[in-house]
């Protein structure tokens, strides 16, 4: 007897795009046709594998009462609360054996059903056609209308379009949809993110009268020579274009050349138009921009522009990928809150509808194909689909799909074919065609550094040096590559505390012409929601295989509240400079495009960080790369011994689209007067009283020199602390070359610190305790002094640190700790940076006096670690307590110890105890931005150096 089994799922294994999909075409939200939604509540059910159950369930009559329901658009994995298994992290690696183009047996494979009525209003059956269009599906789609098998594809966040006209029945249609989590489209859409299968976009019913719009390619050019836009719309069914406020009427295919105002991402002139055919009629919103590589540089309506950019994912927390307009429209209003003026659409195209915000609100994009092959990287690129004829199809598919639909928005400048797919034919072949369809952008990809396919030489976290050797134009390379601009299309990696460093980078974009600009990796922390954890990150779900938390690496936090990471580029790309010059403020515009005439400037003086009434600072409408002195508004008060600064803050001098007016665009900082120094506290005596020894305010230990108390407020401490709870840029990538300071630290035992006490002595005037700060089973040492002075009321610490031996690391932080009885501590003032800042994330240090609770200086990295130190504070008050410092100190305080703060994966793992803990730093090491590129730069190096430092305490005033 023999037997064999047939597999009926061939199609997920087929390298072929699919098959019964209408061709591409461009993408539009509405148009006077009908449509019917069909998102909302399915019928669902979980299989193991693709073949397990039969097709029946497509048929007509099939009940499926028993089944569970998920929402469309959605990922069953985030739905059912675990019983639809979960969510997959993994960045590179193929989280099932390398084979392609085979996937495992075991492929959930999710079968959703829909009954739908057509509403009343629907055209007459046979009046025209119907298509049923999906927005997106992971990763392979088999699809049935009314039992009719309409085709299946792949090409998870592309549209594919079928036609259902013959099918449709007035009540009754029951679409079936079977969905495998793998197929052969997974080799290709392997970046770093979760794997989500699911109908995660919309799935729409659009009626198609007879005479309606097929296809269409809106050009829509603009000559910044004599100020005038040339509009074409070619379009597959003849009709007219129409654009009422250009007096434009003509003819589809013909074309018209008026004055216009240009489209920018400063400036995104949209005009209402229509095209009318027969039998429709569809809105355009039409920007007139050329794009153009002339002189070796990205040129944008004859000026060379700059990405201030950032990679975006699509991330909701609880919805994943699928994302609703609100959320679309939250990112693009925080991206222009916050001074972006670009978005590279990693690694996918996005939901057409936020293209469609980009247009509006204004923002340059790189759209990016559905391409992504990096796991290929662990054989070498053997086998890499991209170098295989036999994938060609289906990358030439994914291309068009892309273009096709998304052609008519002028926010697009740079079509990108993919990320991190190594090299080879098939990607030549998909440039080739783009170029050819799409004369009027660009082509990106980074993956070829010999850029034999692009039009621009892209890189990904190239060091701060070699970017500056390239634009230079000292790179080498290719006779090609010299003669292209030059952008990072991804940098500054915001994994947890960073990052670091961008500052330094923005200053090379800005002193050589070559480098475009650049977009920092990434926007959004991709931390899912969940009940015990938080957010959730890679492992959380009991994942075989997993990359941890690096796929928290964004600006914001799975909740889009800003982290300081935004705070900090918002500074770093601000589009006006502000400065000081004598007596006067120098402004400079770094717009690209817009003069100054939409800001109003306001000036006020600090005193001691607070500020004595604002003036209005008039400032002429400066034209793009302008500059002007202007003289201050008014002379500076008296600080009588306090500080004097100024600040000048750059507004929306009225409501834009995406801001109110007031809103803070720039600003500059200067002091016009120091602070006097600090007090040298000295006067009082030490006096011996039983155990303890009393100087001015505070009570010490006599035995072993440690502050009791001060001023009636009990503490703990202070004493030398180097340790700080690892950030995930001082841990580094695990591929990293260069020297990994997180772990070096741990390996040196920095972390568990022992202190020997050498002796207290009691002398004229002050109490001196000495002692030697080092970690066990090493020669490294740090010899600190703290000697106490007190002129009676106030109590001063001087410490002074002299390191022995041969230290080879730099330190993580050099300062001292105390504790304070969590029950008095209250909230804190202080005069110095608002924000989080560490010695590279420290340009938006905006030094006022602030106030915040003890919570809110606390920094939410979704995996806890250093966090929430305020740079150049000059002093703090909390409980009780003011601590005035010199030099300048950086100030934490947290309901936990640095060492729960490290022990911690995730923030419900931290519950504040009954001491606040307070580090009063004279160093902190720099941020960087190692946990994917760079580490610190030199300069930013807290080195094992003598040190001396100063603290007096008093009662807070
Ligand atoms: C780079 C990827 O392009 C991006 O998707 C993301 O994984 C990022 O790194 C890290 O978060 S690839 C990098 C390892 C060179």
């Amino acid at each position: 007897m023999s037997f064999r089994t047939t597999r009926t799922v061939d199609y997920v294994e087929d390298v072929a795009p699919g098959a019964g999909a209408l061709a591409p075409r461009a993408w539009y939200a509405a148009s006077d046709a009908k449509s019917l939604s069909l998102n909302g509540d399915w019928r669902f059910r979980l299989s193991a594998t693709a073949d397990a159950e039969d097709d029946s369930f497509a048929a007509e009559g099939y009940d499926a009462g028993d089944w569970a329901e998920v929402t469309v658009p959605g990922h069953w994995v985030l739905q059912g609360d675990g019983a639809f298994g979960a969510p997959i992290y993994t960045n590179h690696l193929y989280p099932f054996p390398v084979d392609p183009p085979h996937v495992p047996t075991e492929n959930p494979t999710g079968d959703h059903l829909r009954v739908f009525d057509l509403p009343d209003d629907w055209p007459a059956l046979g009046d025209g056609d119907a298509v049923l269009r999906f927005d997106g599906v992971e990763s392979c789609a088999r699809i049935w209308l009314n039992g009719t098998e309409l085709g299946e594809f792949k090409g998870s966040r592309l549209p594919h379009e079928f036609t259902v006209g013959a099918l449709l029945k007035p009540a009754g249609n029951v679409l079936a949809v079977r969905v495998h989590q793998w197929s052969a489209g997974s080799y290709l859409e392997d970046q770093d993110q979760w794997w989500l299968p699911g109908i995660f976009r919309d799935v729409t019913l659009l009626h198609r009268p007879v005479g309606a719009a097929g296809d269409f390619f809106v050009h829509a050019s603009y000559d910044h020579a004599t100020g005038e836009g040339t509009l074409r719309v070619d379009s597959d069914v003849d009709g007219r274009v129409s654009v009422p406020a250009l007096d434009i009427d003509v003819a589809t295919g013909e074309s018209v050349t008026v004055a216009v105002e240009p489209w920018s991402a400063e400036t995104p002139e949209l005009y209402d138009g229509e095209l009318v055919t027969a039998g429709e009629r569809v809105p355009l919103r039409i920007g007139f921009r050329t794009v153009v590589l002339a002189d070796g540089l990205i040129k944008v309506n004859g000026r060379a522009i700059l990405f201030r950019g950032v990679n975006r994912h699509e991330w909701h927390p609880e919805r994943g990928r699928a994302l609703d307009l609100e959320t679309m429209r939250e990112d693009v209003l925080l991206m222009k809150r916050h001074n972006l003026n670009a978005v590279r659409t990693s690694h996918y195209p996005p939901h057409p509808a936020f293209l469609d915000l980009c247009d509006e609100y204004g923002l340059w994009v790189i759209d990016e194909c559905d391409l992504e092959t990096h796991g290929f990287t662990e054989q070498g690129w053997r086998d890499n689909p991209v170098d295989d004829d036999r994938w060609t199809p289906a990358l030439l598919d994914r291309a068009a799909r892309m273009v096709e639909r998304d052609k008519n928005h002028p926010s697009i400048v740079f079509w990108s074919l993919g990320n991190e797919a190594g090299t080879g034919r098939g990607l030549t072949a998909m440039a080739e065609w783009i170029h050819g369809r799409d004369t009027s952008r660009l082509v990106h990809y980074e993956g070829d550094w010999n850029c034999r396919d692009t039009d621009v030489y892209s890189r990904m976290y190239a060091s701060h040096a070699e970017v500056e050797r390239i634009g230079q134009h000292l790179d080498g390379g290719t006779g090609k590559r010299r003669e292209l601009p030059f952008i990072q299309c991804e940098y500054g990696h915001a994994m947890g505390n960073g990052p670091g460093g961008i500052a330094d980078y923005q200053q090379i974009f800005e002193r050589h012409d070559r480098l475009q600009g650049g977009f920092i990796w990434e926007w959004i922390d991709h931390g899912v929601r969940h009940p015990e954890l938080g957010f959730a990150y890679g492992g959380d779900f009991g994942e075989e295989l997993h990359d941890g938390n690096f796929v928290c690496d964004g600006l914001v936090f799975p909740d889009r509240r800003p982290s300081p990471g935004l705070v900090e580029y918002k500074k770093v790309i601000e589009p006006v400079r502000i400065e000081g010059a004598d007596g006067a403020v120098r402004v400079t515009n770094a717009y690209d495009f817009a003069d100054l005439s939409h800001l109003e400037f306001e000036f006020a003086y600090q005193v001691d960080g607070e500020s004595t009434g604002a003036h209005t600072l008039a400032v002429p409408p400066l034209a793009p790369g302008e500059s002007a002195e202007v003289k201050l508004p008014a002379a500076a008060p008296d600080g009588d011994g306090a500080e004097v600064r100024w600040t000048v803050r750059a507004l929306l001098a009225a409501d834009s689209p995406w801001a109110g007016r007031g809103h803070e665009v720039a600003w500059g900082q200067r002091t016009v007067a120091p602070r006097a120094p600090l007090a040298t506290a000295t006067g009082a005596e030490p006096t011996a009283d039983g155990d303890l020894i009393v100087l001015g305010p505070g009570t010490f230990d006599a035995a072993t020199g440690a502050l009791l108390s001060v001023g009636g407020v009990d503490v703990t401490g202070p004493r030398l602390d180097v340790w700080r709870a690892p950030t995930d840029n001082d841990d580094g990538a695990s591929w990293q070359d260069d020297a990994r300071w997180g772990v070096l630290w741990r390996q040196l035992g920095l972390h568990r610190m022992r202190h020997r006490l050498d002796g207290v002595a009691a002398e004229a005037g002050s109490l001196t305790v000495r002692t030697r700060v080092a970690p066990a089973a090493r020669d490294v040492a740090l010899r600190t002094v703290y000697r106490w002075t007190s002129d009676g009321e106030r109590l001063r610490l001087s410490v002074s640190v002299t390191p022995e031996g041969d230290w080879k690391v730099p330190l993580p932080r050099l300062g001292v700790r105390l504790g304070l009885p969590a029950a008095v501590t209250g909230s804190a003032t202080w005069f110095g940076s608002g924000g989080e800042a560490y010695p590279d994330t420290r340009a938006a240090a905006k030094l006022l006096r602030w106030d915040a609770g003890i919570e809110e200086l606390q920094t939410p990295y979704v995996r806890p670690q250093e966090n929430g130190a305020r740079s150049d504070v000059r002093w703090a008050e909390l409980g009780g307590l003011r601590i005035e410092g010199e030099p300048e100190f950086w100030f934490s305080a947290r309901p936990w110890t640095s060492e729960q703060l490290d022990a911690a994966r995730h923030l419900t793992d931290l519950v504040p105890g009954d001491t606040v803990w307070v580090n009063l730093d004279h160093g902190q090491h720099g941020i960087g931005s190692q946990s994917c590129g760079p580490g610190p730069l030199p300069q930013y190096f807290l080195k094992a150096e003598p040190a001396e430092f100063s603290f007096v305490f008093a009662p807070a005033r």
